[in-house]
Parts: C-alpha cells; structure tokens; sequence
C-alpha cells in the first residue's frame, strides 16, 4: 500500500435528510365532496450511518467524498399515505474508527466491531399531516407540519488501530526489525530513518494459545508532539495499547538521556500515555559484547537506579522469548481483573504492496 493510501484521518460534511412535509389534503371522491382532513404524515429524512467494517483498513475511501448526503422524506399525500422515508446514507469505517464532532471536538461513538451501527447525523422528522390538527372548532385544518430540517455537520473521523503493546522509540531503534521477528508481519525495514511511513500490527503468538497484538509505529522524532516530523500523526495509534515498548539502541550516545526524550514527547502529546506500564529495552545488543554490556548496565544503574533496562537483540535473537514474557506479564498487571488483553484484536492489514 502507497504511504498516501494509508488515510487515518479526514473530515466530512455529514448532511441529513430533510422531513417530508405533511399533507393537506381533504377527503373527496364520488360520494363524498366535502370529506375531512386526510393528509399523511411526511416521511423523515434520511440518517448518516456509520458502520463497522473488517474490510475496511483505512479512510481512503472517504478522503475524496468531502460532502455526504442523505436523501429527504417524502410529502405525506391523502388518504393518510405517509410520504417516504428519506434514504439513508450509510459509511463504511474501519474498526478502531473514532467518530467526532469537528466544532467541539465531542467523541460522538467509537467503533470497533464488525457491523457495528451508529447514527453520525438524524434526519429531520417528517411533518404530520393535517388530520391530526382537527379540533372541535376547526374540523379541517387546511394546515400541516412542515418537515423537520436535517443537519448539517463536519465530523472527524480518525482511524486508531488497536494492539496490546506499543513500540516507541526514535527512527533506527529496530522497532520494525523486532516486529518481523515476533510476528508475521513484514514491515519495512531498512537502515535510514522513517523507512516505517505507516503503523503495523502483528500478531505475536505466546505460550498456551495465547497471543497478543504489537503496534509498530514510524520513529518518534525530537519534536514530534509539537507537530515536527511524522511522529505525532501516528502516536495516536499508540494511545490506546496498555502497554509501551520503549526502545533504545545499545549504540545511542546516552541510552537514559533518549529515554527521557521520548518520555517528554509522549507527555507533550498526551500526558495520559505516561499512565501506561511501560518497559525499557536496550536494542541491539549483539553490538555489545558480555563485557561492555555488563559496564553499560552497571553504569545506567548508578545514572538512574530505577530504569532496569532490558538488554535484547533481534538480529541475534538474543533475550526474545524473555523480551515476550515481559510484555505479556505487563499485559496482564495493565488488565488485572481478566488476565487478558482487553485491547480489541483489529484485524491485521493486507500484506504490503510495494
Ligand atoms: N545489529 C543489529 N542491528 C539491528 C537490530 N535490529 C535492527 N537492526 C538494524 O537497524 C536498522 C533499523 O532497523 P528498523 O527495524 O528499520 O528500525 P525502526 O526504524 O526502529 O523500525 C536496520 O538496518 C536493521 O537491520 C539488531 O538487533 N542488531
Ligand atoms: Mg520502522
């Protein structure tokens, strides 16, 4: 997939239906001249239907449709025929899919189930007809409801995928190489920066049938939460995963002075995603032989007593199973009552087409 398909965001006009206006009308016909009021009611307008899909992987296909209409109810007619039903507008999202108001910034639903259904915009209700308004002293109001408006809206919807742990780390530190060697995923990977232009999810199978989805995401870079660079787009990917990956390459210039960079950037961006367990790895540690792991550790010990860094390395897979079974356990301390993941399993996007 293109970088420019991958769509997790866009804005849309959502315009409901207007009420059909409710009729007027007498009753007449051969026998009857001068009959009573029979006009029906109006039909509603059409509603903006938000639904969850497993088919859909992003919001391209929403990018170009800026203006969405709903159809108007129809008039109500005489002999109590009420007007038509506006039709319904319904969008396809795809799960993980927030919905908000552009103005107030107010969630209005989010979805994550296959088949999910939300009203994102009503349509207006149909107007009654004339029967309804007779009264003793007028018994043929020759007046009817007009049809209620529908609404006119702009609504955010962003695109947060959902998995279980989340990797953090600036561009290089091997994120994506660890995802291809946990899981099935093949993201991008090379030795420059942002080779990682959109977030991936894989699937990581752990002991007893157990699983548990990890989120890769472009490399955060200084600044990123102020906007600069790719980061900050994609951190929302991460907001909601219970658990975060910090990862640092063993060949950083100063392993704690880079972890508190990307902690200070995650704060900027949301102050709640310090909430999360989080867990510190030192990448690349076949770079490292026993020796100077050893110093380094020690050294990082006295810098900042509390960090216990873990040592791993994808490329020698070196510490992987231990790496996994500390994830797991933060899963599990992150979502106490089940002992399992309540991230939702999205489904995984389609392999990559380059
Ligand atoms: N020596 C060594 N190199 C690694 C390791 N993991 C990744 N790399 C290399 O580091 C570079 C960046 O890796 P990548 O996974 O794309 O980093 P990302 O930007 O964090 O996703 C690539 O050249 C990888 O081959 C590792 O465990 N050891
Ligand atoms: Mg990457």
């Amino acid at each position: 997939m293109a970088i420019q398909n991958f769509v997790d965001y866009v804005k849309i006009c959502c315009r409901s239906g207007k009420g059909g206006e409710g009729s007027t009308h007498m009753m007449r016909n051969k026998i009857t001249s001068k009959g009573g009021p029979d006009g029906g009611d109006g039909g509603r307008g059409g509603h903006i239907i938000a639904v969850g899909s497993s088919q859909k992987w992003t919001l391209l296909h929403l990018k170009y449709s800026k203006h969405v209409i709903a159809g108007h109810g129809g008039r109500g007619s005489g002999n109590h025929k009420h007007g038509a039903d506006g039709i319904d507008k319904i969008i396809e999202v795809p799960l993980g899919s927030i919905i908000k108001d552009a103005e107030t910034g107010e969630v209005v639903c989010e979805i994550t189930e296959e088949g999910q259904t939300t009203i994102v915009a009503k349509g207006g209700l149909g107007g009654r007809g004339n029967d309804h308004f007779k009264s003793p002293t007028n018994q043929s109001p020759e007046y009817a409801q007009p049809g209620q408006d529908g609404l006119e809206e702009w609504k955010i919807i962003e695109l947060r995928l959902l998995g279980d742990v989340g990797l953090v780390g600036f561009p290089n530190a091997g994120k994506s190489t660890l995802l291809s060697v946990v899981s099935a995923a093949k993201p991008e990977i090379a030795d420059y920066p942002f080779t990682t232009i959109r977030p991936n999810l894989g699937m990581v199978a752990y002991r007893d049938d157990r699983s548990f989805v990890m989120a890769d995401i472009p490399g955060i870079i200084e600044g990123a939460a102020d906007g600069k660079g790719l980061g900050v787009r994609f951190l929302r990917h991460i907001e909601r995963n219970p658990v975060l990956l910090f990862m640092v390459p063993a060949d950083a210039d100063d392993i704690v002075a880079e972890y508190r960079t990307l902690l200070n950037e995650l704060e900027k961006y949301n102050p709640e995603m310090l909430a999360k367990q989080r867990i510190l790895a030192v990448s690349k540690s076949d770079l490292l032989d026993d020796e100077l792991e050893e110093e380094m550790r020690a050294e990082l010990k006295k810098e900042a007593p509390n960090l216990d860094p873990f040592f791993f390395s994808s490329a020698a897979h070196k510490n992987i199973d231990k790496l996994k079974d500390l994830i797991m356990s933060a899963i599990e301390d992150a979502n106490p009552d089940t002992g399992l993941s309540k991230g939702h399993f999205a489904p995984l996007p389609p392999p990559l087409v380059k």
